[in-house]
């Protein structure tokens, strides 16, 4: 389990990054509530959980992730500059301008991006297909991937969960940000998913479900995960809100995409300042 310090530096960058996301959504538009909700997530697998090089992205050794849930671009971007991939101000300046790798969904073109993803429900297959051909090149890697549960109402979805359990994939990771919002309302009233654990397990993966918000919870699943030569792909549902940390922001599916003007994003950005002083007890 990782010491206090460690968590309370993640707990420090889950702000930040929250901070950063949100001015990014005041340049252009970004898919801001469930960046919001996969924070907490992303936030523990950069800066505990995976090993990489920012220097030399294309590194072979480096775990991979692939985000599924392609909308979510910006929380990606924010990642990927906080972990030194590239500064946070090429970040800003660049988001969404012509010629520009910032698009709203992810490009390979950008440093740190497996691939292009944004049509939903093809990067559970994609990450088994790149775990497999760890598997068969005897490397030691793990592939993680952060799917929608909106998305998870896609077949694709599931026939990459035959799949990565059939070829023994031990070495896959899939967390789903389980927000109970897609994009014009609730999950359940769209297409039933629950019981989505029992789900999972019919399909024989490893399942945990978490506080997608604790991150000593999400630390905890990745200390727990079993070991990478395993047979069993691990699915780790983490609740979560959609909008996480910006009150007006939260579970509001209005909040799905859009932009903030300045007022708001000093606003929003007070709020989780407040919040974080609260945590410490300042
Ligand atoms: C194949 C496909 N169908 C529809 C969409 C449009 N779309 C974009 S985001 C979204 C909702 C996704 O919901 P969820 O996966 O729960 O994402 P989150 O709430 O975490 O942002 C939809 C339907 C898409 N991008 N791809």
């Amino acid at each position: 389990m990782a010491d206090k310090s460690t968590i309370e530096r993640l707990k420090d960058q889950a702000c930040e990054m929250r901070k950063n996301m949100l001015k990014l959504c005041h340049v252009g538009a970004t898919h801001i509530g469930g960046d919001l909700s996969a924070a907490d997530i992303l936030t523990v697998l950069f800066h505990y959980a995976m090993k990489y090089d920012p220097k030399n992205p294309k590194w072979e050794g480096r775990d991979r992730f692939i985000l599924s849930k392609g909308h979510a671009a910006g929380a990606l971007y924010t990642s990927l500059a906080m972990a030194g991939y590239f500064e946070l101000d090429y970040l800003f300046n660049n988001y969404r301008k012509l010629d520009s790798p910032f698009g709203e969904h992810p490009s390979d073109k950008v440093p740190g991006v497996e691939i292009p993803t944004g049509s939903l429900g093809h990067g559970l297959s994609i990450s088994t297909g790149i775990a497999l051909a760890a598997r068969l090149n005897k490397k030691n890697h793990r592939v993680f991937a952060l799917l929608g549960d909106g998305e998870s109402q896609e077949g694709m979805v599931w026939e990459a969960a035959m799949a990565a359990r059939h070829y023994k994939l031990g070495n896959l990771v899939a967390f789903i940000d389980r927000n109970g919002l897609s994009l014009d309302g609730e999950t359940e009233k769209l297409m039933r998913l629950e019981p989505l654990a029992d789900k999972w397990k019919a399909f024989g993966w490893n399942v945990m479900v978490i506080d997608g918000h604790s991150i000593e919870q999400i630390v905890n699943a990745i200390d727990n995960l079993p070991p990478v030569d395993s047979d069993t792909p691990t699915v780790i549902i983490a609740k979560t809100v959609k909008g996480k940390g910006v009150s007006c922001m939260e579970n509001d599916v209005n909040w799905h995409a859009g932009s903030i003007d300045a007022a708001l994003l000093e606003k929003c950005c007070a709020e989780l300042d407040e919040a974080r002083k609260r945590e410490r007890g300042e």
